[in-house]
């Protein structure tokens, strides 16, 4: 995958070369590029901002130096690779929300274009200029307030990244983990077994493999059930057996009426 990353802060970007989205770069997995912003500016003072129309406080980014920069990197003309249009993605918080879904997607495209904002964000027209020839999506971590898109495009990589073919390798299992199933994991514990007075749960010493699978089903629940209303609510009517019930019933957590256990 070809990855372009747009900024006036590429020093932002220094933690993509270290480890596994290093070794994805080093080994070819991964074409990252950081670009300056300032470097499509002309002007003596390498200016990107401007103050709002309108009115209000802050200052807008330009539309020039994004013009150029989005023409430099994703130009009309094929490339002699061969290479199809990027798809660009603008982090902010009035984007649609990032989830692992998303990640999927992108991580089943050929190129990436991110285009960091600062300050009270980028001209609208830019967007609007790029969504006539490329496919733009504004996409917002969640519902907080960031100086800007630089860690937002960190969170998004790394979360692509490591869907890549050859990249998580055999150490992790990607069917296995959180929101795959719609609930939240168990609790992990290594050795010790006995650390400072705090025991690991016995049933996991047991041995007992279905025992142990009940268990941590039944902690996902109760974690799920206590911070996660969200994710309780979309959970598919029949997805819960009568020990699931049992289980959240014991964690104090009350279903919704009509919901009948398979
Ligand atoms: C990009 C500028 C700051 C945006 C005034 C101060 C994402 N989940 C998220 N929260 N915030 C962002 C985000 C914030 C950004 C920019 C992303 C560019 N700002 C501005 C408008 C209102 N502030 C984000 N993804």
């Amino acid at each position: 995958m070809r990855v372009d990353i747009v900024s006036i802060f590429p020093e932002y970007f220094a933690p993509l070369d270290l480890s596994l989205i290093g070794r994805a770069r080093e080994n070819g997995t991964l074409r990252l590029a950081v670009h300056d912003l300032r470097s499509w500016t002309h002007d003596v003072h390498r200016t990107v901002d401007d103050t709002p129309y309108g009115g209000g406080p802050g200052m807008v980014m330009r539309p020039e130096p994004w013009g150029e920069a989005l023409d430099a990197l994703a130009p009309d003309e094929l490339s002699p690779d061969g290479h199809t249009l990027p798809r660009l993605l603008v982090p902010s918080p009035a984007g649609v929300p990032f989830t692992q879904a998303m990640a999927h997607e992108l991580a089943a495209e050929s190129h990436l274009l991110f285009a960091c904002g600062r300050y009270e964000g980028i001209d609208q027209r830019v967007l609007d200029h790029a969504a006539t020839r490329l496919r733009v999506t504004e996409v917002s971590l969640g519902d907080y307030v960031l100086f800007g898109g630089e860690v937002a495009v960190l969170v998004i990589l790394e979360a692509v990244t490591r869907l890549l073919p050859g990249v998580l390798g055999n150490a992790g299992s990607l069917d296995e983990e959180s929101h795959a199933h719609g609930l939240l994991e168990a609790p992990m514990y290594t050795k010790p077994a006995t650390w400072r007075g705090h025991e690991v749960p016995e049933v996991l010493r047991s041995g007992d493999h279905g025992r142990i699978a009940r268990w941590r089903r039944d902690e996902a629940l109760a974690r799920t059930a206590a911070r996660r209303p969200d994710m309780m609510a979309a959970l598919p009517p029949d997805s819960l057996d009568k020990r699931d019930v049992a289980a959240l019933d014991r964690a104090g957590f009350q279903l919704p009426p009509g919901d009948v256990a398979k």
